[in-house]
């Protein structure tokens, strides 16, 4: 298996990979959006979950923050989908903290933010007041301890927020559209970059605009690499298990072993 088959729609991915306190942070995904660092904010080789180091917050005044864009306007309808995604480590669970966000004064798209009871909530509005949100129960964060946070979409307009691969909470609202603000996004802390900064390390953001890659209320296994930079090269088809259809890597048997292969099909006059 290689290739993310939903490439075309991640608009961002920061595995955070560099030199022990660099400030320079690298946007993965193809639109490439520029990173600036703010406060303290800095790679660390110390912690990390994939790779060789992930990004480091203290708590205070910290963020890396992008201009705002197209790719953070999630969700123009109820049935646009969306995933966002990180792998977190806190330092300390002191105060509300935010993981990433489009969220000022004004602008008030979304956020993910820890909450004091250590638990993590989703958070939106749709006409940039009245804060919606879907909080997670059982989470029982802890401090030095990796955690894959997700939330998703789906068509239907169901968000779930899970920890760890398990649905921690879910919503389908009335109203699931968000605010298109005009604000920075912000990992690490929101929009005003002063409330609400992490104190702890992210690894592997990603925002992938357009799927719901999780969408189920029983879960998903946790992501045991890092994801995959790129599209398929090989080809994919869809399997019947018995239950359910599941994308698989189309193989062909060479006469000594199966080996990954586009998949062609037939336009009336050429193979595609
Ligand atoms: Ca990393
Ligand atoms: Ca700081
Ligand atoms: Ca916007």
């Amino acid at each position: 298996m290689s290739g993310d088959l939903y490439w075309a729609n991640v608009v961002l991915l920061c595995g955070f990979e560099g030199s022990d306190a660099s400030t320079s942070f690298d946007d993965e995904s193809t639109p490439n959006h520029t990173l600036t660092a703010v406060g303290n904010a800095q790679i660390d080789t110390a912690q990390f979950k994939f790779g060789s180091s992930s990004a480091l917050f203290d708590g205070t005044g910290d963020g890396i923050t992008t201009p705002d864009s197209a790719d953070w306007d999630l969700s123009d309808a109820n049935s646009d989908q969306f995933t966002v995604e990180t792998w977190v480590r806190f330092n300390s669970l002191t105060g509300e903290q935010s993981l990433v966000s489009q969220w000022a004064t004004s602008n008030l798209s979304w956020h993910i933010r820890k909450l004091t009871t250590h638990e993590i909530q989703f958070g939106w509005t749709f006409n940039n007041s009245g804060v919606l949100t879907v909080v997670t129960s059982g989470a029982s964060l802890a401090t030095d301890t990796w955690y894959h946070i997700a939330v998703d979409k789906d068509a239907t307009g169901k968000i779930r927020f899970y920890v760890d691969g398990v649905m921690r909470g879910s919503s389908t609202p009335s109203n699931s559209t968000i605010y298109n603000s005009a604000t920075v996004l912000t990992i690490g802390g929101e929009s005003n970059g002063t409330a609400r900064i992490l104190n702890g390390w992210l690894d592997e953001v990603r925002i992938t605009k357009g799927v719901a890659r999780y969408a189920s209320d029983s879960g998903y296994t946790v992501p045991v690499a890092a994801f995959e930079r790129g599209g398929v090269t090989a080809g994919r088809a869809k399997v019947w298990s018995g239950s359910a259809w599941a994308v698989k890597p189309a193989k062909v048997w060479s006469g000594s072993a199966w080996a990954e292969k586009p998949v062609k099909v037939w336009n009336g006059s050429a193979w595609a």
